[in-house]
């Protein structure tokens, strides 16, 4: 009796892409050299506000090597300064022209004013140290509140600081606020971080007969196609921009870098291949930087503890220019703003503001770590103003699982949940009574152990264009992905997707996904991402939409090729379409099993034409695939720390972790995209932070001042998993990749405050160092001499 053999989807395969990586085969933009290659390097400000009163390129000019030095002023054939692609109907937002090189005046540390082009990778370095740039000091603001109150300003033709402003409201806050008994009110700082991707960027641009190839480390190479066509005066399919392998991304190379522009404007000038890689300094100082908010929020609730209104004012620090989406970034995390709580009337204010800082934009979770962490540490506010259990606060609030698909106070609808279920299941693996009696008993040793929750839902899965259209996602609103599957005559099958995975591991998810459908091994189906030049259109990776749209539209593709798979089969073997089944690795009759072809005997009858009258021949098919609704991944994380109360050193001493994406497509990638986001938020919360002194120079732009995290600080994670599929798509399946990035900073948070309660510690803002929550404890003592808890 045969066995039938279990479906790819939902196993932990070993993703496809390791081999490569970790034996040095993998080919980054670095690894690729063209003959006759000139190297870029560029002259950056070191003032973080000043006129450029002059520019002497003639030392750089005469150095051996250098074929030429541009400046601002050379870039008079380019079609205008780098793009902003959110533009909201009805909301007005200043966008100051920004050019690839500064023209007049720099605006933050690092600003590039010429980019010098030689022979050799090291000559052009100490030639751009040769260009003389003569600056006249401006006044500086790094101060986002300081900023909106007046100057200076960082564009003086603006006569404000003052991007723009954006609400999202839902329900009566008025009224909410009026039926609370108890209102809590914080100031919630989100400070600023770096993307910090492994591999810095790189590019390397080759223009020769009227075409022009990019290689770039990107997350976005086809939005970089379509910028750099439009900004080169080009037509777009003379364009090719390939991501080869990308040491990571993380947000930050979700852009249209003036670096980008500049490789290509100048190998189509000079006539040579471009190449530029990033150094770890220019990364820290001028790769786009994320979070920086300030945020003013206010919660009301019932004595029982029923939420009634929720709002909150952020002040979004954008740095000196806005980049692809500055703008849009906050306004993601309005739209969960009421988490996965049953709150009647949620209103989000957001006003964005210049600051001689670098500029912000996307960074893993884009909006919504910000939004989790107000709503998730709040509720632990107001949980302890009422005396109540944190668990309690939540359970009471849970939008219930018969509610969905739910629509929100904010407008969205929720696909689907089952909030209570990852909170019972996390509680499976966290004994919290014990843990207070032990947490108890540690107290009266001196040992300060506390535990913090965070229940979040997330919106990802980023597409529908029917909602980001008219949201003002700019030219390339239209939020589907593309997929195209080809079956070669030798039954293996190359799938393309039109999402740019960096990291993530979509070659094996992509290829389970297609295996499945079409009677095949995983390891038979090569998955193309990543190149403009080899597949149809596509709208590539950020915003956790890769699985559920790319994948999704990927499935459609397949079914496609199934269905007509079947046909043939049928034809070939004399039954009825219907009758014909994916089976064993085989299409065969149903009751049957002998009556089979594989999906290369499938293929040679589509090549040979031995198919149906009218059937066109050949086995490959394109889908473009644009969702509904979006998705909404939610899940319950437990931190659990120890606080030296001396010292103001935390240990994270247990992290637990109970996600829900809808159907687990590869549970091996889910738990690594976890780690690493996870990891994310907690670097963030704990240790990370770019700073910038009032000078608006950048204090941490090393790896020895910026303190990434590594395993040694932390514990292993223990992860667990529900699954309530999304009604959204055919795989049930939502997005995973910012899940842990988005929970984890509010757990982490709730823990050290919970530690801390009988010192006296009621609240604390990110990030967690030494010296902020040892200080925290010295005003607590001194606040209250009887260290007690204060409201
Ligand atoms: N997956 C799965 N089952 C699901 C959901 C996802 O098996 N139900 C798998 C997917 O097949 C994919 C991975 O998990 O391999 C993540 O999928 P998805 O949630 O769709 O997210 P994206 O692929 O769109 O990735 C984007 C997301 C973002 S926005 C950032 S930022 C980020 C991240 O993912 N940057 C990363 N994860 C990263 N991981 C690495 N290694 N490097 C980065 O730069």
């Amino acid at each position: 009796m045969s066995t039938v053999a279990e479906p790819h989807v939902g196993r932990a395969l070993r993703r496809k892409e390791d081999p490569r990586l970790i034996t040095g085969r993998a080919r980054y933009v670095d690894d690729i050299s063209l003959p006759g290659t000139l190297w870029a390097a560029f002259v950056r400000s070191p003032e973080a506000h000043a006129r450029i009163v002059s520019i002497d390129t003639s030392a750089a000019n005469a150095r051996p090597g250098v074929h030429a030095v541009f400046t601002g002023k050379d870039l008079t054939d380019l079609g205008g300064p780098l793009p902003m692609a959110w533009v909201p109907p009805g909301v007005e937002v200043k966008n100051p022209e920004h050019w690839p090189l500064a023209k007049d005046e720099v605006k933050h540390v690092g600003d590039p004013v010429a980019m010098v082009i030689g022979a050799d990778r090291y000559e052009v370095v100490d030639a751009a140290e040769c260009v003389a740039v003569e600056y006249e000091s401006l006044p500086v603001i790094t101060d986002p509140e300081a900023a909106l109150e007046g100057g200076p300003f960082v564009h003086e033709e603006l006569g404000t600081n003052k991007v723009h402003e954006w609400s999202l409201a839902g329900g009566d806050l008025d009224a909410g606020f009026a039926e609370a008994d108890v209102v809590v009110e914080r100031r919630v700082v989100n400070h600023r971080t770096a993307g910090a991707a492994i591999e810095p960027r790189g590019v390397l641009a080759d223009y020769r007969a009227g075409q022009l190839t990019l290689w770039s480390s990107t997350q976005v190479p086809h939005f970089v196609r379509l910028f750099t066509a439009i900004l080169l005066g080009m037509s777009e399919e003379r364009v090719r921009v390939i991501a080869p392998e990308v040491g990571g991304g993380f947000g930050s190379k979700l852009q249209v870098y003036g670096e980008e522009i500049l490789a290509c404007w100048a190998s189509r000038k000079t006539g040579h291949p471009i190449k530029w890689i990033e150094t770890r300094s220019e990364n820290m100082a001028v790769t786009h930087q994320g979070r920086d908010q300030i945020s003013y929020v206010r919660m009301g609730a019932k004595r029982d503890g029923t939420v009634t209104a929720f709002h909150v004012k952020i002040i979004a620090d954008f740095g000196a220019y806005n980049m692809l989406l500055t703008p849009l970034i906050p306004s993601l995390g309005a739209f969960v703003m009421g988490g996965c709580y049953k709150i009647p009337a949620v209103t989000t204010d957001i006003v964005g503001v210049f600051t001689n800082k670098c500029p912000t934009d996307a960074i893993r979770g884009a909006g919504r770590p910000e939004a989790t962490h107000m709503i998730e540490v709040t509720l632990d506010q107001m949980a302890a103003e009422l005396g109540m259990d944190p668990i309690e606060i939540r359970r009471k609030n849970f939008i219930p699982p018969e509610d969905f698909p739910a629509a929100v106070a904010t407008g969205v609808v929720y696909d689907s949940g089952d909030y209570q279920k990852t909170l019972d299941r996390l509680l499976e693996h966290v004994d919290f009574p014990a843990f207070r009696r032990e947490q108890e008993e540690l107290r009266g040793k001196g040992v300060y152990r506390g535990i913090g929750l965070s229940t979040y839902t997330e919106i990802c899965g980023l597409a529908p264009s029917r909602i980001t259209g008219p949201g003002g996602v700019g030219v390339q609103a239209g939020g589907w992905e593309s997929a195209m599957v080809r079956v070669h005559n030798t039954g293996a099958v190359t799938a393309y997707t039109g999402s740019s995975g960096h990291g993530q591991g979509h070659e094996t998810a992509f290829a389970q996904i297609v295996a499945d459908r079409l009677g095949v091994d995983p390891a038979n189906v090569e998955v193309l991402h990543g190149d403009t030049g080899t597949g149809p259109e596509g709208r590539n990776t950020y915003g956790s939409r890769s699985l559920a749209v790319g994948g999704e539209a990927l499935a459609k593709c397949a079914t496609k090729i199934a269905e007509k798979a079947k046909a043939i089969v049928a034809y070939q073997l004399e039954a009825a379409p219907e009758d014909i089944e994916v089976r064993d690795g085989q299409f065969s009759v149903k009751g049957s099993p002998d009556k089979a072809m594989t999906l290369a005997d499938i293929a040679g009858a589509a090549y040979l034409n031995l198919i149906p009258d009218g059937m066109e021949p050949g086995l490959e098919d394109t889908t473009f695939y644009d969702p509904e609704n979006f998705v909404f991944p939610f899940g319950a994380h437990a931190c659990i720390v120890d606080v030296d109360a001396d010292t103001g050193k935390i240990k994270v001493e247990r992290y637990v972790a109970v996600d829900d994406c809808g159907k687990a497509i590869n549970p091996l990638l889910i738990d690594g995209q976890l780690h690493g986001g996870i990891v994310h938020a907690l670097g963030q919360a704990l240790y990370e932070r770019i700073h910038y002194d009032e000078d608006g120079q950048l204090v941490t732009g090393t790896f020895v001042d910026y303190a990434l995290p590594t395993a040694a600080e932390l514990p292993s994670f223990e992860l667990d998993r529900t699954e309530t599929p999304s009604p959204v798509n055919s795989l049930g399946a939502k997005g995973i990749g910012e899940a842990g990035t988005i929970a984890a900073s509010a757990a982490v948070t709730n823990a050290v405050i919970d530690a801390l309660r009988p010192l006296g510690v009621t609240y604390v803002n990110m990030p967690l160092s030494p010296m902020r929550v040892w200080e925290a404890i010295a005003e607590a003592k001194g606040a209250s001499p009887e260290g007690g808890v204060h409201a």
